[in-house]
């Protein structure tokens, strides 16, 4: 039977902890989303920090904004919080004394740049100031303990915002662990990233979470929405990119399965395809 996930219930469940605010450099109250699709901003190319890039809003979820760099291909979109400390106006790079470069993997020659970012930004919708968020302060250290619980950006899957623990502390870094789902898109990041939120983030942000997966091959996660009820944190319809309607993904976590090999046999190396 069908069960919406409740922090609140799962952390007396498995015996855990929130890691508390000031653990994250977060707004408490998540910041408001006033931009609007095709509104343009400059942002740092992620490929290529040493550029400042046009960007295009082309999606809103919560307070994060769906990015793509004009003269880019729609393969390499990139997700921002509305108080990022890295999208400005448009404007802010050349008061800086900066120049506006192609994204990395521009489709166009290199010499047709100037008159593309003339095109690009004629008649172009500029995010206005007052859209862009302050940057939550950074806090002090690591206050981080293994153990705590959180809610955090599954890199392989950007949009997807995930229920995680804290595996490992180590200096300014923590390894962030996806609950239900064995290690497979576990990283490293530090304290300070902006890709960690505090237990309810995403409920007071109106931003969907991702419920636990369930490590067992045929039971379904009891926190999976069935097809037929739709995700509330969705727009109407929506889809946000390579997510499904049911606010889960297509596959499912790594299964439980039980081998049975014979004593005489070896099992052959692990991780590696057999030779
Ligand atoms: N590989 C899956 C997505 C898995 C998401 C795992 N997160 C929630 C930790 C897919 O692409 O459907």
């Amino acid at each position: 039977i069908y069960q919406s996930f409740d922090w609140s219930d799962y952390m007396k469940e498995t015996s855990s902890v929130a890691a508390p605010q000031e653990c994250f450099k977060q707004a408490p109250t998540p910041p408001v989303n006033d931009f609007k699709v095709n509104m343009k901003l400059e942002a740092l190319d992620p490929r290529n920090l040493t550029s400042t890039c046009i960007a295009t809003v082309v999606g809103v979820l919560g307070p994060r904004l769906r990015l793509r760099l004009d003269g880019s291909d729609n393969k390499n979109d990139f997700w921002r919080l509305v108080d990022a400390g890295d999208i400005h106006t448009i404007g802010y790079c050349e008061k800086n004394d900066g120049m506006l470069q192609p994204p990395l993997g521009f489709r166009m020659n290199a010499s047709s740049w100037p008159m593309f970012l003339l095109k690009t930004l004629n008649g172009a919708e500029m995010a206005p100031t007052k859209v862009f968020q302050p940057e939550p302060p950074t806090p002090k250290s690591n206050l981080f303990v293994v153990g705590q619980k959180l809610e955090a950006v599954d890199k392989k899957n950007p949009q997807l915002i995930c229920c995680a623990t804290v595996g490992a502390v180590k200096n300014d870094q923590i390894h962030v662990t996806f609950d239900g789902w064995r290690g497979a898109f576990d990283y490293w990041c530090k304290y300070d990233s902006r890709d960690i939120f505090p237990v309810g983030w995403c409920a007071r942000a109106g931003h969907p979470l991702q419920p636990p997966g369930q490590k067992s091959a045929t039971a379904p996660s009891r926190f999976k929405r069935p097809s037929g009820i739709p995700n509330p944190a969705l727009p109407e319809g929506g889809s946000t990119g390579t997510g499904n309607t049911n606010g889960t993904s297509a596959v499912t976590p790594a299964a439980n399965i039980v081998l049975h090999i014979r004593g005489s046999c070896s099992g052959g190396s692990p991780e590696l395809p057999p030779s």
